[in-house]
């Protein structure tokens, strides 16, 4: 790097480091030297409650039966409907109470509570009611339920789409488990305490206390802030509460298929799928696995025998309609269990390669460039509660401005957003919960950290696995040295640190599915040594706003230039550009262009594509952010809102979403 570069990164580090402590993220410099480095040994410890890494071939499942913590198991295969399966889904009113002195346990509330005021489910509470606007303690949700006449004598299973953050649930008194962690399914088997006839009374704690050990993490207490922030979160969205996805009852005969993991790939013109099975109690039998289209029907069909719970198959599609952006074609892939009571599972799945080398990424075997966006799962009063008309508008609005992909920035996104992207032909780079992580806070924390990130790897992809849209694992988005700039010798101690910790997840991640490129986001200044860890180089570059805002463009461009050219020199591998943007306030006009206005950001976008499409190795350019989105009160934040939005927070385009779809459509 030469000068004027280092100096500019030394910037972006320093803007970084304010904008953290504005967000809550950073400790007095003397907390953070007191903190220490970690030992090595201590952070790849926690690692070990990681799920078990799976053989290294496609199409693999784990080891092991069912994953069970806590009294709950880890959610596979959505519960889609079949002939032997159907779902019931919980959402709608349901009782809610907040409890501020967390007293509900003790005082009985999980036998049912009084005192209970409504609320929908999905949704967020916190733009619901004004008591709740900043409430991010404890709260009960209830829901009396009966069961279905025909399910009697079937396993009977509850599912939670995701609830943040932590759950405890108790069906009829009695506790099925708990859960942490905000954006993952999680599910229990109900067969045993589920009433035949009367009602069924589920009840539900939801923790969203914004705690430092959690990922991801409020602010450390007793740190020493710049700009204080409120909520204070050490990250830029609003953290709300609530069961935000449906509460999903469903039924399976007593054998059941308990996972799928389907690996294709395209050889010499036709497709080959294969799947691997694995069912309950250790089953012995035949199973007919079929590839199946709307139109021709069964296209390709294997029996297999299923040893001990465990099977493969194979199957040739020939001929064969891949899956791409601009043919989203999806097959079902059909399997039954030759039992008495048979099961029989459908998955949709797309026939589809993804490859990364150093001359860039490859679907089906053609150059692929990502343009899009990191997004949010924000909306007005809905929070981060699913939304069926927003993600259907949202990704109208990607196909109306030419984006091909999204990230889900900074969490994994609903099943229902994967589920649609599958079918809009949307690419999803699929990211963990794990956004600003610091590195110089106490052992402990991170460890719990690095315990809960573990975790929540390997649910991600034990829900996602299958879908064709998901083309690469996030591991983290900017994690950061988390110290002011101290000696080259504690800036060593803490990049080494980093590595500790990232190593063994990139190790799993890898070993789980060998199919997809794993990355890490990072920003600026972020060590290069933890985005060497990542298949192709991804990086954050906030030139023209936190560094040179309101510089010339030539300026602007010239850095960014030059930080591309570095990564890619350093790395020798493929780059793309995660994020770049400016805050904008829609209706805001400025000639010439400056800062906010709706001139500035489009005018930033184009530079920014420019020299991006004119560097071979660069695979693609996701401008931040899709929309504007709610995130905690502070002076960086006018209206409590992230403005670097293309679109309102309303989705009504501002000029650069105009400028985008004139470049992306070219
Ligand atoms: C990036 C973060 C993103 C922020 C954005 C910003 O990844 O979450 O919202 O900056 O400051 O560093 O707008």
């Amino acid at each position: 790097m030469d000068a004027a570069a280092n100096a500019a990164a030394a910037k972006d580090a320093e803007a970084r480091l304010s904008r953290r402590e504005m967000l809550g993220g950073v400790g007095s410099a003397a907390a953070l030297l007191a903190a220490g480095a970690v030992a090595p040994a201590a952070a790849s410890a926690a690692t070990s409650t990681a799920a078990a890494a799976t053989p290294a071939h496609a199409g693999a499942l784990p080891a092991s039966g069912p994953a069970t913590r806590g009294g709950q198991r880890m959610a596979r295969l959505y519960p889609h409907e079949s002939a032997a399966r159907s779902t019931r889904d919980l959402s709608g009113f349901w009782g809610f109470r907040l409890d501020p002195r967390d007293e509900g346990e003790a005082s009985g509330w999980p036998q049912g509570f009084s005192g209970a005021r409504t609320i929908p489910v999905p949704a967020s509470w916190n733009e619901l009611f004004d008591d709740a606007a900043e409430y991010f303690g404890t709260a009960w949700y209830q829901k009396e339920f009966l069961l279905d006449p025909g399910w009697r004598g079937r396993r009977v299973y509850l599912r939670f789409g995701a609830a943040s953050y932590r759950a405890r649930a108790w069906l009829n008194g009695q506790l099925l488990g708990e859960h942490e962690g905000g954006h993952l399914p999680f599910e229990f088997d109900v067969s045993a305490l589920v009433r035949a006839t009367g009602p069924n009374r589920l009840v539900v704690l939801v923790d969203n206390a914004q705690r430092e050990e959690r990922v991801p993490a409020a602010s450390r207490p007793g740190a020493g802030f710049n700009f204080p922030s409120y909520p204070g979160v050490t990250f830029d969205f609003f953290p709300y509460g609530g069961l935000h996805r449906p509460v999903l009852l469903y039924s399976t005969p007593a054998t059941a298929i308990e996972d799928i993991a389907v690996h294709t790939d395209l050889v010499a013109g036709h497709g080959i799928v294969r799947a691997g099975l694995q069912v309950s109690g250790g089953w012995n039998g035949m199973a007919t696995v079929s590839v199946e289209s709307a139109a021709a029907g069964a296209v390709a069909q294997v029996r297999v025998a299923v040893r001990a719970g465990r099977a493969e198959a194979e199957l040739v599609v020939d001929p064969v309609r891949p899956w791409s952006p601009e043919d989203p074609f999806l097959y079902t892939l059909v399997v039954r269990l030759a039992d008495a009571q048979p099961d029989e599972y459908r998955l949709p799945i797309g026939i589809r390669t993804i490859v990364v080398d150093k001359d860039g990424l490859r679907l089906n075997g053609k150059p692929l460039f990502l343009a899009g966006f990191g997004r949010h799962e924000d909306f007005p009063i809905h929070g981060k509660g699913l939304d069926l008309p927003v993600l259907v508008r949202d990704y109208e609005l990607l196909k109306w401005i030419g984006a091909n992909s999204f990230r889900t920035s900074h969490y994994p996104y609903s099943d229902e957003a994967l589920m649609l992207a599958d079918q809009y032909g949307l690419l999803v780079i699929d990211e963990s919960p794990a956004v600003s992580l610091g590195f110089g806070d106490p052992d402990p924390v991170i460890a719990a950290r690095h315990a809960q990130h573990a975790r929540a790897l390997a649910e991600m992809h034990a829900r996602d696995k299958n879908h064709p849209c998901v083309i690469a694992w996030s591991v983290a988005n900017e994690p950061g040295i988390g110290a002011p700039v101290g000696t080259p010798a504690e800036h060593a101690a803490l990049v080494e640190r980093g590595l500790a910790y990232f190593r063994p997840l990139f190790t799993d991640m890898r070993a789980r599915d060998p199919s997809r490129p794993v990355v890490l986001v990072s920003f600026g200044t972020g060590p290069d040594e933890w985005s060497a860890l990542g298949d192709f180089i991804c990086t954050n570059l906030y030139f023209g706003w936190y560094v040179a805002g309101g510089q010339p463009g030539e300026v602007v461009r010239g850095l960014l230039e030059k930080e591309l050219d570095r990564l890619h020199a350093v790395h020798g591998k493929p780059v793309m550009l995660t994020e770049f943007g400016a805050d904008t306030t829609a209706g805001v006009h400025a000639e010439p262009a400056t800062m906010w206005s709706e001139e500035y950001q489009s005018q930033l976008m184009e530079l920014t594509m420019q020299a991006v499409r004119a560097r071979p190795f660069m695979v693609g350019a996701h401008p931040w952010a899709f929309a504007d989105f709610r995130t905690a009160q502070g002076i960086m934040r006018s209206g409590g809102l992230n403005q670097k939005g293309v679109f309102t927070r309303e989705r009504q385009p501002k000029l650069a979403a105009h400028t985008l779809r004139r470049l992306w459509r070219a």
